[in-house]
């Protein structure tokens, strides 16, 4: 007997029994463990040194080129009913599901070590962190997890003592992409996943646990799973203010969470309690209090330096884990925004040439590191209640039409606000990228049911208080012929503080039809070379591009048949009107 709680170990001998490992090993957490594990795949070459003078205790993991990212075609909700996953994600009947990944799974482990990582998501001794347990044959999901989350012999304990837990069944398989999948059964807490090694496919605790499943937890009782970054930010007054944000993947959401001030915002302190999930519940008074369930970063690599985020740079010196980006002729991580080193090897290992027109890095590498390597980590990330959310950010990458920040009316305008998000796809998931397509509340590869349950949900929060946070939308990536408009990173607290007084209700807006836009003199530009026409043209909004994309949504709520509210389209309706007065009313 591993562990006293009979139901955990019967799991794990059902697992061991279908997969047939040559040893099952269960995981304590501790750090001696995980150089152990280190040194194991550095054995085995999963893993290479970097320079230990400049780079000390990083290593580097190439992943299969085929396996480079998630793969949303190949993830699966498995709920006994069809609606009840909902168009917004692919469905398979259970059982099928189950006998499907049962031939996958078979004999899977074959002479291979399990691991088993029992883990919590959340701080150990909050009453809203979930616990799981993952069982892998991966040696670098155990490292990851170590990194990432709170795992080992005290999350068994809380375990054991609950005896509530999401299982968690991976396996590398042989890494065929044609035998690959990552399905999540939200009615029985179980995700199975095969074939990949890679990031969210995984690393379960994170997206299939702490959003997939999560959400669906979230629904039955009366919480939000997001994929949000967590920022505190403290004024010169010395006032903080928490600020949840979801953008979808590999749209800004680690850099805004670990932002440097620029320098002319004197006195200014920005800490990170999360960079990618949060969870959010409601207190007696109606405040939303959020937590950050994970304990490290998995970030995009590609873009981190000492000018576009100094701390994201610290954070990743040391203790980090790089996942295929290249590497120097002295043997340092190499990747595309890096200021120095000479590139030799690209991610796969191949030569490289300055001149190549290939990437160095794979555009989706990516860091592994605790939250604690973080010069700005907050130790609210380890409260147990979390913090005090005053406002909701929704953002998307769009080039075009969507201003640099504008606020929504009141929540169940927000709510059509983050149900409308449309962004460009990115390298985080397999596929096209440069491609607009509606990624709600940047949930559409992590929402564990229907959409239009989903937003239902979300609504019902404005009948249950009165003191939900301000609902607002940014966009950091508008374009002309010449680049982005905006700066971004650091001087992303410009809009950031325009968001905090709105919600201190110090400031005006402009009242337009798609909400409430600064006044020109609100956004503190100094020390900020941009010229007027950028700054107009960020904050114009041009009512007929506004009203075809206003149907281009519709189109796309109207996919979701009776499960989507009629609130929903209700508030859709009222923009319609005032778009379409204004445009009579300038005539
Ligand atoms: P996931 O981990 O996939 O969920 O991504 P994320 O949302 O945390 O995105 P991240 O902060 O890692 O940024 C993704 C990419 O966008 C990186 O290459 C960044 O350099 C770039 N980026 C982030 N913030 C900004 C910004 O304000 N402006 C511009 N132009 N680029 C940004
Ligand atoms: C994302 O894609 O949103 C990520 C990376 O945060 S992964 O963990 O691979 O999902
Ligand atoms: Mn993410």
């Amino acid at each position: 007997m591993n562990t006293k709680n009979n139901q955990l170990q019967n799991w794990v001998n059902e697992v061991a029994a279908l997969t047939n490992p040559s040893e099952v090993y269960w995981c304590d957490g501790s750090q001696e463990e995980y150089q152990n594990f280190i040194a194991l795949m550095l054995d085995l070459g999963d893993l290479s040194e970097l320079n230990p003078d400049t780079f000390p205790n990083c290593y580097l993991h190439r992943s299969d080129p085929m396996d480079v990212a998630r793969v949303e075609h190949l993830t699966f909700i498995c709920t006994s009913e069809k609606d009840d996953a909902g168009l917004n994600n692919n469905w398979m009947e259970p059982n099928q599901a189950h006998r499907k990944l049962d031939d996958l799974f078979e004999n899977c482990m074959s002479g291979r070590k399990m691991y088993v990582i029992p883990y919590c998501m959340g701080p150990m001794d909050s009453k809203y962190s979930r616990c799981g347990v993952e069982v892998t044959d991966s040696p670098y999901v155990v490292a990851n997890m170590f990194l990432m989350t709170r795992m080992g012999s005290e999350a068994l304990k809380r375990i054991e003592d609950e005896n509530k837990f999401v299982k968690g069944m991976h396996s590398i398989g042989d890494l065929d992409p044609e035998k690959r999948f990552i399905m999540h059964f939200p009615e029985e807490d179980t995700i199975r996943s095969i074939g990949s090694g890679y990031g969210g496919n995984a690393l379960l605790g994170k997206k299939c646990h702490a959003l997939r499943v999560a959400s669906w937890q979230a629904l039955k009782e009366n919480w939000l799973a997001e994929h949000m970054l967590i920022v505190e930010i403290e004024n010169p007054e010395g006032e903080k203010f928490y600020i949840a944000a979801a953008f979808p993947s590999a749209c800004g959401k680690t850099n805004l969470a670990m932002l440097i001030p620029p320098e002319v915002f004197e006195g200014w302190k920005v800490k990170t309690i999360g960079d990618d999930i949060a969870w959010l519940h409601m207190d007696d008074n109606g405040q939303l209090w959020a937590i950050n369930p994970e304990s490290g970063y998995f970030g995009v690599v590609p873009g981190t330096n000492e000018k576009t985020n100094r701390n994201a740079y610290q954070t990743i010196q040391s203790n980090a884990i790089y996942t295929n980006v290249g590497l120097t002729d002295n043997n340092e991580p190499w990747w595309e925004g890096k200021l120095d080193g000479t590139p030799v090897k690209d991610w796969k290992g191949d030569d490289f040439y300055a001149d190549s027109n290939e990437n160095c890095a794979h555009p989706n590498s990516r860091f592994t590191v605790s939250a604690k390597n973080n010069p700005e980590y907050s130790n609210l990330a380890d409260s147990p209640s979390g913090v005090p959310i005053c406002a909701i950010v929704f953002g998307g990458r769009r080039s075009e039409l969507v201003p640099l920040v504008y606020e929504a009316k009141d929540w169940n305008h927000g709510v059509l606000v983050g149900a409308s998000v449309g962004s460009e796809t990115t390298a985080a998931a397999a596929g096209d990228t440069g491609i607009v397509r509606r990624d709600p509340m940047a949930m559409k590869p992590f929402c564990g049911y229907n959409f239009g349950d989903y937003w239902r949900h979300w609504l019902s929060f404005s009948k249950q208080s009165q003191n939900l946070p301000k609902i607002f939308h940014v966009n950091w990536f508008r374009q002309n012929d010449q680049g982005f408009l905006w700066p971004g990173f650091g001087e992303n607290l410009r809009v950031l503080n325009w968001i905090i007084q709105r919600c201190q209700n110090k400031i005006d807006a402009n009242k337009t039809p798609i909400g409430y836009v600064p006044l020109k003199q609100d956004i503190d530009i100094a020390g900020l070379s941009i010229s007027d026409e950028n700054l107009n043209e960020l904050f114009h909004i041009d009512a007929n591009q506004w009203l075809a994309e206003m149907k281009d949504i519709k189109e796309y709520f109207d996919e979701f048949g009776e499960r989507l509210p009629n609130e929903l389209l209700d508030e859709h309706s009222e923009v319609i009107k005032s778009l379409k007065d204004s445009l009579h009313s300038s005539q």
